[in-house]
C-alpha cells in the first residue's frame, strides 16, 4: 500500500510542474497589476474626471488597448501629453518587467460626459482591457483634485 501511495504523489508532481516549464520560454506571459489608482473630478472642466494609476508588469510585454467605466453615458479614454496639449491615443505599450505611471502632467485616463450627479465621493468601476492579460477591474471613488506640485505652481 505504501509504495502505491508514493508513486501517485510523484505522478501528480509531474503534472503540476509540466505547464510551468513550458511558460518559462521566450514568449513569457504578462503579469499585470494596478497600484495607487486615484480618480479626481476635474477642477477646470465640467463633467470630466481623471484617473491616475500605476501599471506594474512583472511578466512579459502587454498593451493597454481599451477601457470603460460603470458611469452611465460617460466615455473613458487614454490621454497623452504632447507639449501642453492632451491627445487621445488608442493604445499604450506595457513593456515586460516594467512599470508605467499614469500621473499628473503625464499620460492619464480621462472620463468625459459624466452625468451631473457625479461628485466627490461617487463610486464606480474602471475596467482596463489589456491585449494579453484581458480585463482588469479597478474600484474607484472620486476624490477632490490634488493641488499641483510646487514646481508647477510657481513658474517664473
Ligand atoms: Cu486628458
Amino acid at each position: 500500500m505504501r509504495h502505491i501511495f508514493v508513486r501517485t504523489v510523484v505522478v501528480l508532481g509531474l503534472i503540476v510542474i509540466g505547464p510551468l516549464g513550458i511558460s518559462g520560454c521566450d514568449n513569457e506571459r504578462p503579469r499585470v497589476s494596478i497600484e495607487n489608482a486615484r480618480a479626481e473630478i476635474s477642477p477646470d472642466l465640467y463633467g470630466e474626471g481623471i484617473v491616475y494609476l500605476k501599471i506594474v508588469n512583472l511578466g512579459g510585454k502587454d498593451a493597454l488597448v481599451g477601457m470603460k467605466t460603470t458611469i452611465p453615458g460617460a466615455t473613458a479614454g487614454l490621454h497623452e501629453m504632447k507639449g501642453d496639449f492632451m491627445v487621445l491615443v488608442k493604445s499604450m505599450k506595457i513593456p515586460g518587467k516594467n512599470t508605467v505611471d499614469l500621473m499628473p502632467m503625464g499620460s492619464h485616463i480621462m472620463i468625459e460626459n459624466m452625468p451631473k450627479e457625479t461628485h466627490v465621493g461617487y463610486a464606480f468601476t474602471l475596467t482596463l482591457l489589456f491585449a494579453r492579460s484581458g480585463e482588469i477591474q479597478i474600484p474607484l471613488t472620486f476624490a477632490k483634485a490634488q493641488p499641483m506640485s510646487p514646481e508647477h505652481q510657481h513658474h517664473e
